[in-house]
C-alpha cells in the first residue's frame, strides 16, 4: 500500500499515525512539494486536486486524508476505529467533518500562513481557530476522547493540526483540556510524531 507523502503535511500525518496505531505497514513514496511534484504525474493521475495525501492499494486509489482514514479503519480495524452501527459512525464522521472545515480553516491554514507564506486571510484563520478551539476543549472536559469513549479515527482526524496550532502563531495555553487529550493521543501504544508535535 503506496502513501504519497509529505513529511510535514498534518493531512499525509493523518494517515501515517493511523497506520502506525493499527501495525499497518505503508510504503511511503516521498513527493517533492517545492519542486510542484503533486502537480505532476503520478500524483495528478491519481489525484486530480493535485493534493496529498493519495493512497494507492492495489486497484484502489485514494485522495482526502479523511477518506483514507475511513478505508484504513474499516478495511484494517475492525470495529474498533469506525464503527458500523448507525449513530456511532456519524459520531465520529461529525469530527471528520470538522477536521476539514473548522480545523482545516483555523490552525491548519494559520500554521500555512505562518510556516509556509501562503497568502491567506490570516486574521479569518485565527477567528476561525478562536471559535473551534475552545469549543474543542470545552467538548473535551467531560470526556478523554472526542467520542465513544475510546480513540477513533475522529481522533486522528482532529489531532494534527490542533497539535500543530502553535506553528501557526496559535497558542494551546489555557487550553487544558486539548492539552491532556494531545498527551492521551501520544501515550497511545504505536504513536508516532511529526515534525513540530514533539
Ligand atoms: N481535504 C484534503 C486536503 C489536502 C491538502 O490540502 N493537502 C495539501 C498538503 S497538506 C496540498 O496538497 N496542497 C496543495 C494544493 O492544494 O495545491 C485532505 O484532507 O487530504
Amino acid at each position: 500500500m503506496k502513501l504519497y507523502d509529505l513529511t510535514l503535511s498534518g493531512n499525509c500525518y493523518k494517515v501515517r499515525l493511523l497506520a502506525a496505531l493499527i501495525g499497518l505497514p505503508l510504503e511511503l513514496v516521498p513527493v517533492d512539494f517545492l519542486a510542484g511534484d503533486h502537480k505532476r504525474a503520478p500524483v495528478i493521475e491519481l489525484n486530480p486536486l493535485g493534493q496529498l495525501p493519495a493512497l494507492e492499494d492495489g486497484a484502489v486509489v485514494l485522495r482526502d486524508s479523511q477518506a483514507i482514514l475511513v478505508y484504513l479503519a474499516r478495511k484494517h480495524g475492525g470495529e474498533a476505529w469506525l464503527p458500523t452501527e448507525p449513530e456511532p459512525l456519524a459520531r465520529v464522521m461529525q469530527w471528520l467533518s470538522t477536521a476539514a472545515n473548522e480545523v482545516q480553516h483555523g490552525p491548519a491554514d494559520a500554521r500555512l500562513v505562518d510556516k509556509f507564506g501562503l497568502p491567506l486571510d490570516k486574521p479569518s484563520t485565527l477567528r476561525t481557530s478562536d471559535f473551534i478551539l475552545p469549543l474543542l476543549d470545552r467538548h473535551l472536559a467531560t470526556r478523554d476522547w472526542l467520542e465513544l469513549g475510546r480513540p477513533t479515527i475522529a481522533d486522528i482526524a482532529v489531532f494534527p493540526y490542533v497539535a500543530l496550532a502553535p506553528e501557526g502563531g496559535v497558542s494551546l495555553d489555557g487550553y487544558a483540556h486539548i492539552n491532556r487529550w494531545i498527551a492521551r493521543i501520544k501515550a497511545l501504544p504505536g504513536y508516532v510524531a511529526m515534525p513540530g508535535t514533539e
